[in-house]
């Protein structure tokens, strides 16, 4: 019972994304689309689409009664979430559920089990899966949090149950600015989630991000499909990504991957997710689960050759997926990088019109993009333009091809990151792959600001 028609609650690249997908598999798709983006490619490239709003995303592309009228007046059977926006939203499942809708995605309750972060720990502490030494639950009050640091050992780390993605974190590098610490995580907790519970850990100095790639079935079964460093960040956002991560040894891939499939096998998880760790020492730390598809996921499907997407769509159709473990073979290196646009050295957003725009080509390259010539990239959303993924045999050849690739592409009218991505190029920490989670803000600091 194959779906029939996909509404993809979403803009730009991801849009794209799911609209291939969808036409590979004979489903209909229809686009959603503020004021703002009538232009827009997703808008082109869907078989039907429907304004939802003006521009701001809290009148169109998240305001979910819009998105429910477009989905009863279209007849779309289901909702691709995309990235961002109402993905990982569990009362917009339980809504679209309610109206007879498919949703592409987790539960309502899975989603809202890994939301609250002490929760996820929890779960997965429980399901055997190696967490970060700290308090077990929630930390009530600055006495406990007091226990607890010296019981760790200083530096900690204070996150808000509702945090995630770095909002809501607060370090102590020792007792002295623990009570500080302790109550800032609190009243940010409550301000911007409404939420003032926290938890502790162990403050990790120089990890790597490594998340590992899971696919549920929703029937009790699930596979990996290895891991991800995504270490170059700024402020958070992700930079550059990169599959396999330079430092996880085929061995060490099997053993946490395992963990991570067995563990979402466990509690019937359905679809596409992710299980975010820390890499210090050979040693993994769970930090996150997140429970939908990733912006980077295009460098997993590169070396499984596997789509993803597809895989959503089946699932969400009650489908098996269309491979086992014992399928899924590694080949070769991939590397995406994040082009934004954007204005260096502060990053600032530069949107306005794209005169011409030249995506790269040739094998081992995959351009995710938007973006046309004549294009208006509007204010009002995120500054990701296009996604550059290259594929090679090894990682030397990837890094040789990203280099290519990126001397290919024509975006003019715009800044853009491309400068960043070359002169990261040039660095032999990024040639050798020996970074961590804080070198790309150390290398700016060094570089931008001499
Ligand atoms: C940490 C940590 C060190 N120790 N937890 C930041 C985002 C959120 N997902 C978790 N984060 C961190 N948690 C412990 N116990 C350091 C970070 C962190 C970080 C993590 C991943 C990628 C980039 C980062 C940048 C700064 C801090």
């Amino acid at each position: 019972m194959m779906l029939n028609k996909i509404l993809i609650a979403n803009r730009g690249e991801i849009a794209l994304r799911v609209i291939r997908a969808c036409r590979e598999m004979g489903v209909a798709s229809v686009a959603v689309h503020s004021t703002a983006d009538s232009d827009a490619m997703h808008v082109r490239m869907a078989d039907e689409a429907i304004c939802i709003g003006p521009p701001p995303s809290n009148q169109s592309y998240l305001h979910v009664p819009s998105i429910i009228s477009a989905c009863e007046i279209s007849g779309a059977d289901a909702i691709h979430p995309g990235y961002g926006f109402l993905s990982e939203n569990a009362a917009f499942v339980q809504v679209v559920e309610d109206h007879g809708i498919t949703f592409i995605g987790p539960s309502a309750e899975h989603i809202r089990m890994m939301g609250d972060k002490i929760t996820a720990k929890d779960t997965m502490k429980a399901l055997g899966v190696p967490c970060v030494p700290g308090s077990d639950g929630g930390v009530p009050d600055y006495e406990t949090a007091k226990t607890v640091a010296e019981q760790i050992g200083y530096p900690v780390i204070i996150k808000a149950t509702a945090g995630g993605g770095g909002r809501g974190m607060k370090l102590a590098r020792s007792a002295a600015e623990l009570e500080t610490a302790f109550r800032t995580a609190r009243a940010e907790g409550k301000a911007a989630f409404g939420n003032d519970e926290v938890y502790i850990e162990k403050y990790l100095s120089t990890p790597r991000h490594i998340e590992v790639q899971v696919f549920g079935d929703g029937k009790g079964n699930a596979v990996h499909l290895g891991e991800r460093d995504c270490s170059l960040q700024r402020r958070h956002q992700k930079v550059l990504e990169e599959a396999p991560g330079p430092s996880i040894t085929p061995e060490l891939r099997a053993r946490i991957g395992k963990t991570c499939a067995d563990a979402v096998a466990k509690i019937g998880y359905r679809g596409a997710g992710t299980i975010e760790f820390l890499y210090e020492n050979g040693e993994f730390y769970f930090i996150e689960m997140n429970t939908r598809l990733q912006v980077e996921h295009p460098v997993t499907e590169a070396i499984f050759g596997v789509d993803l997407v597809r895989e959503q769509i089946r699932v969400a159709s009650h489908l098996p997926l269309s491979f086992t473990q014992d399928d899924l073979h590694l080949n070769g290196h991939a590397i995406e990088v994040r082009i934004n646009a954007e204005k260096l050295p502060n990053f600032t957003p530069c949107p306005g019109r794209v005169a011409t725009y030249h995506a790269p080509g040739g094998l081992g390259v995959r351009m995710d993009s938007a973006l046309y010539s004549g294009y208006t990239i509007p204010p009002y959303y995120d500054s990701l333009i296009a996604k550059l993924i290259v594929h090679g045999r090894d990682r030397p050849e990837a890094l040789a091809r990203l280099n290519r690739a990126l001397g290919e592409l024509i975006i003019d009218g715009v800044d853009s990151s491309v400068p960043l991505f070359r002169a990261l190029l040039a660095e032999p920490d990024v040639q050798n792959g020996t970074y961590d989670i804080h070198w790309l803000e150390s290398f700016l600091a060094q570089t931008l600001t001499p």
